[in-house]
């Protein structure tokens, strides 16, 4: 198979939430058949969804991989259990890490346990920022060019984080 790009959105808001997001860039550069080539820096917001837990920690990376969709997601799931996430079923509840597949090359998919574009990126200005860092001319299937987004995408107080080192 030959490699695809994929975009892969990080979130947490639990538990140091920078150093969960930061463990997690580790750990997608670490997954089989697959290279890390991009990483957004890192952005605070405030929650989307209910508003009774912390900010969140966002990002976004670009990964080339050779694993078929299923088994990333499969990946990726792993890793949101080894870095101890906590399921209780509360939507948009607040969580130690949150990994997404954004994007995978320029795949449509649209199966039960998979929707890719990742359903209601073009809204989520935490996606698009980081997103348009690493990829600006992205252009994003059944949704259009990521500029374009971006400019009807208010940033609903997102903030990027300055480098710091430790
Ligand atoms: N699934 C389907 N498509 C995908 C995909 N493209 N990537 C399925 C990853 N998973 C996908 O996921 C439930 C199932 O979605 C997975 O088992 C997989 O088969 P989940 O993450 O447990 O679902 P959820 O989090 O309860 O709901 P949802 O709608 O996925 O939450 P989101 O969209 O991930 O949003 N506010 C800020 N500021 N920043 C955030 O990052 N994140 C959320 C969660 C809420 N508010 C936020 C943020
Ligand atoms: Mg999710």
């Amino acid at each position: 198979m030959t490699p695809v790009l994929a975009y892969i959105g990080i979130g947490a808001n639990l538990e140091t939430p920078r150093v969960r997001v930061l463990e997690a860039l580790e750990a997608l550069a670490g997954l089989p058949h697959t290279r890390l080539l991009r990483q957004s820096s890192l952005y605070r917001s405030p929650p989307m969804g209910p508003v009774d837990q912390p900010d969140y920690i966002n990002a976004v990376a670009e990964l080339e991989t050779r694993l078929a969709p299923a088994a990333l997601l499969q990946a990726l799931l792993e890793l949101e259990r080894r870095h101890g996430r906590v399921r209780d079923g509360e939507r948009w509840g607040p969580r130690t890490l949150d990994l997404d597949i954004l994007l995978y090359g320029d795949r449509i998919i649209d199966e039960p346990h998979l929707t890719v574009p990742h359903s209601g990126m073009q809204a989520r200005a935490f996606v698009l920022y980081p997103l348009a860092e690493i990829a600006p001319d992205l252009w994003i299937p059944d949704l259009g060019a990521l500029e374009g987004l971006l400019a009807r995408c208010p940033r609903n107080g997102l903030e990027r984080l300055v480098e710091e080192s430790g």
